[in-house]
């Protein structure tokens, strides 16, 4: 993983300066001799002599590819491409040619090599190597993103763009049936459209009420089913003017999300397209005030509750903004509605709903154990809510979210009664026993995670949704509606109805643990891992640090403190087309951490490709006594997972905590975004486009838990196994794979997730050569 290649990286921003024209800049390969690099190509220039050498750009996938024709040991050694953005972005890739033999057994006389992003592939007909998928927007790109932005600014308005709203009153998807997929759905959602009983304006929608959701997926199917992002700008236009508003902004956000045509799009985030649900209403309001006198504002604000509620101590992680954006586009990437109708089936979904979900749950107990409180309590059917919410914000158009005060009994639901819950848990419990569970047909299917996901969420995988019910989505319900289950006050739900502010209530994590108590069982049952599930003979890690980016912050210590971070609320206000140029902004602390790199040595006796897998725990319970190994397994945190290239002999591998594959990077937000857009039609700046981009993902800062001033305990654990194994198909890791998987592809790592702590093990099992733990520190700077 070390990467050599920063030395002469202004000669050849230079170089590509010269050379590339204006403003589609291409992409330069480059090899690394010893300490200098030697410039393969730039663009499709081949710049080296080697006659064996090309490079084409594949359309399809946004890739540039170098090839190496007939490629012999020599070739061997650290290649890079690099796009010439500002900042420039780069990836490196280690090409090993060793076995020789391998390749003959592929091929015969020729001889070319597939490297995907930071990897090697070895395969039969296998070219050559992608040079990442970031390109450089052109002006198409650049209109598709400032389209999506205008889409979804001030929804409850009626579009302020004037060609935006002169499709909007031109275009009919009525009258173009042709243009889509199936005409026939067309033509139902448009008869569904103009009955009565379709969702007005003005109104909330919930996506766990059955007849808003079907709703909304009659639409997302027609946005899914254009035939041209043309088709599917003039049906968004369309709907932007006439649908209920919030039914609208999340149809089109899982379209843009899922399209080929929208890859590389980023929306705006949820709490700057509906600030009302973030910022406390107060503060909203105190903006409002900022307008009427005509001046810009920044209005901060703070975690609700007081210090005489302990839930407020970690209020900061269930309501940091971006948190809430991971868990909103998570369920979005995996709706549970989600059928083969609507696209590919999602690999192992239900595994990850489950996985998502339990590291949400360790990190959130790990967050209190840095606070000093006890990990969360599962809630039960059998008990009263003990910790109440009182959320302060509201709905644009319906009023406040409801509170809820502390110590409160479940009621049933005019179509869900506790005693149902109560069924369908046992009827989980029983499955779990028993080790399958009874189909439609009343038929026994061996249960394995996967099915067991699909049941408890309930996503439309779910083999029996009779008789299983749908718990963890009933759940949500049952605690959003618990201030008015028979509607006498028509009361709108609280945040548990909505993906992306649930994890503010407390009662989230709560839920949910009572949810993974479920799995844990499930995986409790399952035989205990062995040695040899986890030997990888010849590599043994020798040493294994942390070291922070500071110099001042000692060896193995990390550093985390808390940032002012500024988003903009223009959407949470109405705007007066005279002050159309005022802006409103708000202010919130966000939890964030000193960047850091883990540095192991590690000795293999032959090159090899490796999978190094990096956990998290704190160290002691909130009593101050160690946690057991059974409690440390459960609570693992999962940091890092990457490939490395293992040379025989001795490796340093260095990874930055920067480029976890459980994180995203910050999101850029709306006036960012705006100003990108600007830059690069101005031919300012050219605005990198990473097809690849993930919105689904931790946020980055969030990567280790807060702990404490004195610098609080944890242990970290590395496991480095065979990737030759591990692996599926010709995937890498990268992005956020870990929690969101890649889209549209197998989940790329063949291992249960959380290995090798999601099952039991015997006693020695972790007694292998592979396997090292380090007591580390993190300190909070208040
Ligand atoms: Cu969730």
């Amino acid at each position: 993983m070390q990467m050599m290649w920063w030395h002469s990286v202004q000669d050849i921003q230079r170089l590509i300066n010269r050379v590339s024209a204006a403003r589609t800049i291409g992409v330069a390969w480059l090899r690394s001799v010893d300490i200098d690099e030697l410039i393969l190509s730039i663009h499709n220039i081949i710049i080296t002599k080697n006659v064996r050498n090309s490079v084409d750009y594949d359309e399809e996938s946004s890739s540039w590819n170098l090839r190496i024709k007939d490629a012999e040991k020599n070739d061997s050694g650290w290649y890079k491409c690099q796009i010439n953005t500002v900042p420039m972005r780069s990836m490196g890739v280690y090409l090993n040619i060793d076995s020789a033999s391998d390749l003959v057994d592929h091929n015969t006389s020729e001889t070319e090599l597939t490297v995907r992003k930071g990897n090697l592939e070895k395969t039969n007909a296998v070219n050559y190597t992608l040079c990442g998928t970031d390109i450089v927007a052109e002006d198409h790109f650049l209109f598709k993103q400032e389209a999506i932005l205008k889409l979804l600014t001030r929804l409850e308005d009626p579009n302020g763009d004037a060609e935006q709203s002169k499709i909007s009153r031109t275009y009919n998807p009525g009258t173009a049936e042709a243009r889509y997929k199936d005409p026939r759905r067309v033509r139902e959602f448009m008869a569904a459209f103009s009955s009565e009983t379709f969702l007005k304006r003005g109104v909330y929608f919930s996506l766990f009420d059955e007849e808003h959701r079907n709703q909304m997926i009659q639409f997302f199917e027609i946005l899914q089913g254009a035939d041209s992002w043309d088709t599917f700008y003039r049906t968004a236009c369309w709907g932007r003017d006439r649908l209920n508003e919030m039914l609208f902004d999340y149809a089109l956000s899982v379209a843009v999300l899922h399209r080929k045509d929208t890859k590389g799009i980023a929306l705006p985030p949820p709490y700057e397209v509906n600030p009302n649900f973030f910022v406390p209403t107060v503060a909203i309001n105190e903006a409002y005030r900022g307008r009427m006198k005509g001046v810009n504002t920044t209005i901060s604000f703070i975690f609700t509750g007081t210090q005489k509620n302990e839930e407020q101590k970690v209020a900061y992680f269930g309501e940091d903004i971006g948190l809430n954006s991971h868990h909103h586009y998570w369920h979005m990437e995996f709706p549970f509605w989600w059928t083969e109708q609507h696209g590919k089936k999602k690999d192992r979904k239900g595994e990850l709903f489950f996985y998502m979900h339990h590291q949400l749950i360790a990190r959130f107990d790990a967050e209190r154990l840095s606070s000093d409180i006890p990990v969360v309590e599962p809630l039960s059917w059998n008990q009263r809510i003990k910790s109440g919410f009182a959320p302060m914000t509201s709905y644009k158009t319906e009023g406040d979210f409801p509170t809820r005060p502390d110590d409160v009994a479940f009621r049933d639901l005019p179509f869900l009664s506790i005693e149902e819950m109560r069924v369908f848990e046992e009827r989980l419990h029983e499955a779990i026993d028993r080790g399958y569970l009874i189909n439609r047909e009343g038929v026994k299917v061996p249960l394995n995670i996967e099915l067991l996901g699909d049941i408890i969420e309930a996503s439309e995988y779910s083999l029996n949704p009779r008789f299983y019910g749908s718990v963890h989505n009933y759940a949500h319900m049952l605690i959003s509606r618990i201030n008015d289950p028979e509607g006498v006050f028509a009361l709108p739900p609280g945040v548990m109805e909505h993906f992306s502010t649930a994890t503010r209530d407390p009662n989230f994590f709560s839920l949910h643990k009572y949810i993974d108590s479920l799995f844990k069982k499930f995986k409790n049952n399952q035989p205990a891992y062995r040695k040899e599930d986890f030997e990888f003979p010849g590599v043994s890690i020798e040493s294994l640090k942390v070291q922070s980016t500071s110099r001042a912050v000692p060896e193995n210590q990390m550093i985390t403190y808390f940032e002012e971070f500024e988003f903009n609320i223009n959407n949470g206000m109405d705007v007066n087309p005279s002050d159309k140029n005022l802006h409103s902004k708000a202010q919130v602390q966000r939890l964030t951490k000193e960047a850091f790199k883990y540095v192991l040595e590690v000795f293999s006796f032959e090159p090899q490709s490796a999978v190094v897998r990096i956990f998290l725990v704190p160290k002691y319970n909130a009593f101050g006594e160690e946690h057991t190994q059974e409690e440390k397994r459960w609570s693992q945190i999962e940091l890092d997972k990457f490939v490395v290239q293992l040379s025989a002999g001795q490796n340093t591998i260095v990874a930055s905590s920067e480029d976890s594959s459980v994180t995203v990077p910050d999101r850029k937000g709306i006036d960012q975004l705006l100003q990108e857009i600007q830059d690069a039609k101005s031919g300012r700046s050219p605005l990198p486009v990473n097809k690849e981009h993930r919105h689904c993902g931790l946020p980055n800062r969030l990567l280790i838990p807060r702990g404490n001033t004195a610098g609080m305990d944890y242990e970290l654990s590395v496991m480095i196994t065979d990737w030759t194994k591990d692996k599926v198909g010709r995937s890498q890791l990268g992005g956020s794979v870990c929690y969101c998987g890649e889209p549209d592809q197998q989940y790329p790592d063949r291992r249960a997730m959380g290995f090798p702590f999601d099952k039991k093990a015997e006693v020695d099992a972790f007694d292998v050569a592979n396997f090292k733990i380090q007591e580390v520190k993190i300190r909070f700077i208040p």
